[in-house]
């Protein structure tokens, strides 16, 4: 068999593995909806192309990033934001399809969060070298709500730490399908991903997408 025809074999757990209080990784839980996720992600960027954005400090960040939603995260020199319209097309970000609100509202529940409605999904596209500094996702507005994370495509090793930067993070690694759920005492932990190795996957191929479900508004 080739080993190329492993990836496609989704192994869903069935216990959620805890990583902190209020965090953890559901392994392999999107595995049977990935063609599927994978092809909105292709239309959604047909209308909100991928770009690198420009952090309030200067840098172009490495993730090639795009929004749908009610919203999209923004960042520019200006500061950190959402924002109800592209800055790049002009237009109103895509909506969230209903597979992906249905998949976010069944991991938050499998996770113990019960409701969770996102309004807002961002999507993140790692190339082999792409990285992901150490960060707190603070600028949503409901601190009660989960962040749902999708992770489709080639590995990534995820850095998992604590409330402070000085907490040397912890190290997952991410495969294709499957998905991280993290809120309540968790939810502004430090976190981000190493940089990603070279690698071809047989259904995203040279690439990792993450889909990160929030309450933003
Ligand atoms: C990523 N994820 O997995 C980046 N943020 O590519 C995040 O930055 C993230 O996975 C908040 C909650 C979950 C996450
Ligand atoms: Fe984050």
């Amino acid at each position: 068999m080739h080993p190329d025809l492993f990836d496609a074999l989704p192994v869903p757990q069935l216990q959620p593995f805890r990583l902190d209080d209020g965090a953890v990784l559901l392994r392999g839980f999107a595995g049977s909806d990935d063609r599927v996720l994978l092809e909105e992600v292709e239309k959604i960027i047909a209308v909100a192309p991928l770009r690198h954005m420009i952090t309030p400090g200067g840098f172009r960040m490495s993730v090639a990033m795009s929004n749908c939603g009610q919203a999209g995260w923004v960042s520019d020199p200006g500061g950190y934001r959402y924002d109800a319209i592209d800055p790049e097309t002009g237009k109103p970000w895509p909506t969230l399809p209903a597979v992906f609100m249905e998949l976010a509202n069944r991991a938050a529940r499998s996770a113990g969060y019960e409701n969770f409605i996102p309004d807002v999904c961002l999507v993140n596209c790692y190339v082999p070298g792409t990285r992901l500094s150490l960060h707190q996702d603070k600028d949503e507005r409901d601190p009660s709500a989960p962040i749902v994370s999708v992770s489709l495509g080639l590995p990534a090793v995820f850095l998992f730490g604590g409330s402070q930067r000085s907490i040397r993070p912890m190290r997952y690694t991410l495969l294709h399908g499957d998905i991280v759920v993290w809120g309540g005492p968790a939810r502004y932990h430090f976190h981000g991903i190493a940089p990603l190795a070279e690698g071809h996957h047989a259904i995203a191929g040279r690439k990792r997408i993450n889909l990160t479900f929030r309450k933003a508004l």
